[in-house]
């Protein structure tokens, strides 16, 4: 067995506590990591953590015959919001499997084409709005406005009426605060803790404002019936396609608030950042701009138009690539293994893939990873990487199930911005990245001017 690297200079007691930042555990991971190559731990009090970042490693973890979802962190911590919802389930438990066959039909190629028309109504509020800006706008509060009209809409047929709000919506600014106070599961100092993330009063209240407002669309649904085949329609009524059996109360009030906040947030920040890099690469955005010239031109794009837009999915990509909005996820053991030949772990034991590190293997991306060059996503460049090279949707049976969802609303969105609009950014701006699980660029602004010819 080989001992895993990790920083010097570590504590007795508090570990590697020293110079993490708490508020931003990525980042942290991050710095820590650099140069200690594919694999490192780090340790907090009595916990250590092993970071697994390297291409021939996470290979072998993404192996699904060897290894599975592993809910740990934040994300066990966020069973208090969210249950046995399809993102902090338990693979073993049952409803993982009954909520997964029941929901899959509302991402099908049917279903998508049925969200198109709703996805462009909001992407009309966000333009509305943006034609009349009389100053800079905030980027990260557009786009989390326009995803979380658009699966409120689609997945439940209910308007959060974000366009017509200065401040974000209730649901938002609880949302957040209860990620962050997830985030924080294993800050054992409960000063700091408090500190950073509130109390848990306030944690509490933020919870019932997400339930109670999920509670209130549930009922009204009831109530006024109807044939809806959306998210919320399969819930209620679909049984699972062999067994018949349906969801329960209490489950279905779990998807809900996991589908509006996964639904929404990591897609919000993927738009941002795909436009914070689009203004700091003038020459990318014309490229851009002149396939959507060719392929839209001046009309609102149909359903079969969106994926056309190959180069504008590519600078998506490369915005994921580098700021993945979900930033990692975790993987356990199924039996006793050992890892990469070396790393003995016991069944349930659980490794983190920091997916910014993973997107940066140098070994994979080249010598200038943090250069930002969405060509990196033509055909021939993917076909020669290895398969598991870039993973922002997670990987195997509990991949992400909103994919096609995300890319489809935020291909849409980009296009009709970079269409619409000439951006002029503060120069002066330098990336900051918030992090409240997903990731977000902070307090990066743009002023949208109407392009001539888009008049
Ligand atoms: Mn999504 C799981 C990233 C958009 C609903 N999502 C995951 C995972 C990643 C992820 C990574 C796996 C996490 C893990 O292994 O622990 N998701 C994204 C990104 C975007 C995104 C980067 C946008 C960009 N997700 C969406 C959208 C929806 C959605 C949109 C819904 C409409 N995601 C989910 C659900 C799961 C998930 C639900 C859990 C699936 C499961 O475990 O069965």
């Amino acid at each position: 067995t080989t001992a895993i690297p990790h920083r010097p200079g570590r504590l007795p007691v508090v570990g590697d506590l020293l110079g993490a930042s708490l508020r931003t555990p990525l980042q942290s991971t991050m710095r820590a990591g650099a140069g200690l190559g594919p694999i490192f731990t780090r340790k907090f009090f009595g916990l250590e953590i092993v970071f697994v970042a390297g291409i021939d490693l996470v290979t072998e973890l993404n192996d699904e015959t060897r290894f599975g979802k592993h809910v740990g962190l934040g994300v066990e911590r966020l069973r208090a919001v969210a249950g046995d919802g399809l993102f902090t389930a338990h693979t073993r438990e049952p409803n993982w499997r009954l909520a997964h066959d029941i929901l899959q039909p509302a991402f099908s190629a049917e279903s998508m084409r049925r969200y198109h028309s709703t996805m462009l109504e909001v992407a009309r509020e966000l333009t509305a709005a943006w034609d009349h800006a009389t100053g800079p706008v905030d980027v990260a509060a557009d786009m989390t406005r326009l995803t979380l009209e658009t699966i409120g809409r689609a997945g439940f047929g209910y308007r959060f009426g974000s366009f017509e709000r200065a401040e974000p919506h209730p649901f938002v600014t609880a949302m957040i605060r209860a990620l962050r106070y997830a985030q924080l599961e294993n800050v054992k100092l409960p000063f700091v803790r408090r500190a950073l993330a509130g109390s848990a009063a306030q944690n509490q209240a933020d919870i019932a404002t997400m339930t109670n407002l999920v509670d209130e669309v549930i009922e009204a649904r009831r109530r006024e019936g109807g044939e809806a085949r959306d998210l919320l329609g399969l819930m209620l009524t679909e049984g699972h396609p062999e067994t018949g059996e349906q969801l329960d109360p209490v489950n279905i009030r779990n998807q809900a608030i996991t589908f509006v906040v996964a639904g929404h947030e990591t897609t919000s920040g993927a738009l941002s950042f795909a436009l914070y890099y689009l203004t700091r690469h003038p020459e990318l955005l014309e490229k851009a701009r002149a396939e959507v010239d060719a392929v839209w031109g001046d009309r609102e794009p149909a359903f079969g138009d969106v994926a056309k837009l190959r180069y504008v999915r590519r600078v998506l990509d490369e915005a994921m690539r580098l700021w993945p909005t979900a930033p990692g996820y975790s993987r356990e053991a199924r039996e006793d293994l050992v890892l990469g030949g070396k790393y003995p772990m016991r069944k349930g034991d659980s490794v983190i893939v920091p997916l910014p590190m993973l997107h940066r293997d140098p070994t994979v991306w080249g010598p200038d990873p943090e250069k930002f060059d969405p060509d990196r996503f033509e055909p021939a460049a993917v076909r020669k990487r290895p398969a598991q090279a870039y993973k922002p949707f997670g990987t195997g049976e509990r991949a992400c199930i909103g994919r096609q969802f995300a890319l489809h609303e935020a291909v849409l969105a980009l296009g009709i911005m970079v269409q619409r609009y000439d951006f002029e950014a503060d120069p002066a701006y330098e990336l900051k990245i918030a992090e409240s699980l997903t990731l977000k660029p902070s307090g990066f602004t743009v002023r949208p001017r109407i392009r001539e010819r888009a008049t």
